[in-house]
């Protein structure tokens, strides 16, 4: 979807405009909602926040992969297994969107996979803890996902062509994954009351990992300014945070399942939740490096990336070989 041609101008030729006036058209695109598009003029701050961003976003989904498939064999039944593979199969296909939709900024894909394997990228903190039980399997749809899917709706009025295009799809599919990880937790729910307290050990584990997600307070958010004016960024991290716990209470509620924050109670004031403190230096250290699995997490993805070798190679022995080839282009 993202490899059309670069050279193709949706635009008359802008290259001979001052620079002011370039500045001026791409404001003006942004402020009536249309799309900045690869071929079109931008700033270079506005490249290297949306490199910054879709390149992060696509390694979380190809690390996103690691917590759950490590239950694809384990899977209570055949069901649950072909769901669980689709899912993670769905994750890296993100990554895939994600990481063509960033190379029409120009930059080059083994660039990015050499900072996410040299550990120079960052990738969202939730994907640095472990999946003790079956019960994370459905608590990660529920939860992540569902925060996911919380940050991920604004994205597709992004301003940036590509990248807006890529949220469409990937927001349909996250929404399945939300779904059926609901579904698991209700099975699970109206099980033994083993299964019941793995669904409520696994929630209690997950929780404020969730609301970290959003990234750090919109007081400490270094780049929420600027992204909002570029139209990258919608809502801020906390009004996103908010919006996730106030559609998350209820559906707790239904399923049987306390949250873990005995602050957590409706205030009619400000018509939202109120919660308690995240605990942000805990947040900050799995970034940097020093959460439960960041080590094995790259490690995982290290090893798949030297497995792969033999077949990127062949993969471009063949199409060497192919080009030019009469079949090449059907
Ligand atoms: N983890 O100034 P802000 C998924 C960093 S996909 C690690 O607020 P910004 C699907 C941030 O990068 C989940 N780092 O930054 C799935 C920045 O550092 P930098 C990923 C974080 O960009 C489900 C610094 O903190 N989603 O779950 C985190 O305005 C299930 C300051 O922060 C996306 O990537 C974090 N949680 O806002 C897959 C969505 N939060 O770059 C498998 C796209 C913040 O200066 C299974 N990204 N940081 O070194 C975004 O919307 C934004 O980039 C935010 C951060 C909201 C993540």
């Amino acid at each position: 979807m993202y490899t059309q041609a670069l050279d193709l101008s949706t635009s008359p030729d802008v290259s001979s405009l001052p620079l002011g006036a370039l500045e001026q058209k791409f404001y003006a695109t942004i402020e009536n909602e249309g799309k900045i598009e690869p071929q079109d003029w931008m700033p270079e701050d506005y490249r290297k926040t949306l490199i910054r961003q879709i390149s992060q976003h696509a390694h979380s989904e190809v690390v996103g992969m690691l917590p759950e498939g490590n239950w694809i064999s384990r899977a209570p039944s055949l069901r649950r297994k072909v769901i669980l593979l689709a899912k993670v199969q769905d994750e890296g296909g993100h990554g895939l969107y994600l990481y063509s939709a960033c190379e029409t900024l120009g930059v080059n894909r083994d660039k990015l996979i050499d900072d996410l394997l040299t550990g120079k990228a960052k990738y969202s903190s939730i994907f640095n803890y472990p999946t003790l039980t079956w019960a994370d399997v459905g608590v990660i749809g529920w939860l992540v996902d569902g925060a996911a899917i919380m940050n991920q709706i604004p994205l597709c009025r992004c301003s940036y062509g590509p990248y807006a295009r890529a949220m469409i799809r990937i927001c349909k599919e996250e929404s399945f994954h939300q779904r059926q990880g609901y579904e698991l937790l209700m099975t699970m729910m109206q099980g033994t009351q083993e299964q019941q307290a793995m669904v409520q050990d696994a929630v209690n584990r997950w929780w404020w990992k969730c609301l970290a997600m959003f990234g750090p307070p919109d007081s400490a958010s270094q780049h929420t300014e600027q992204s909002s004016r570029f139209g990258i960024k919608r809502i801020s991290n906390d009004e996103l945070r908010q919006q996730f716990i106030d559609a998350t209470v209820p559906q707790a509620d239904i399923l049987g399942v306390s949250l873990p924050d005995p602050k957590l109670r409706w205030n009619p004031e400000r018509a939202h939740y109120d919660f308690g403190a995240i605990d942000w230096e805990e947040f900050w250290n799995t970034v940097k490096g020093d959460g439960p699995c960041n080590q094995e997490r790259l490690a995982t993805r290290q090893q798949a990336w030297e497995e792969g070798k033999w077949f990127r190679e062949a993969a471009l022995a063949y199409s060497q070989k192919h080009a030019g080839h009469p079949t090449a282009s059907l």
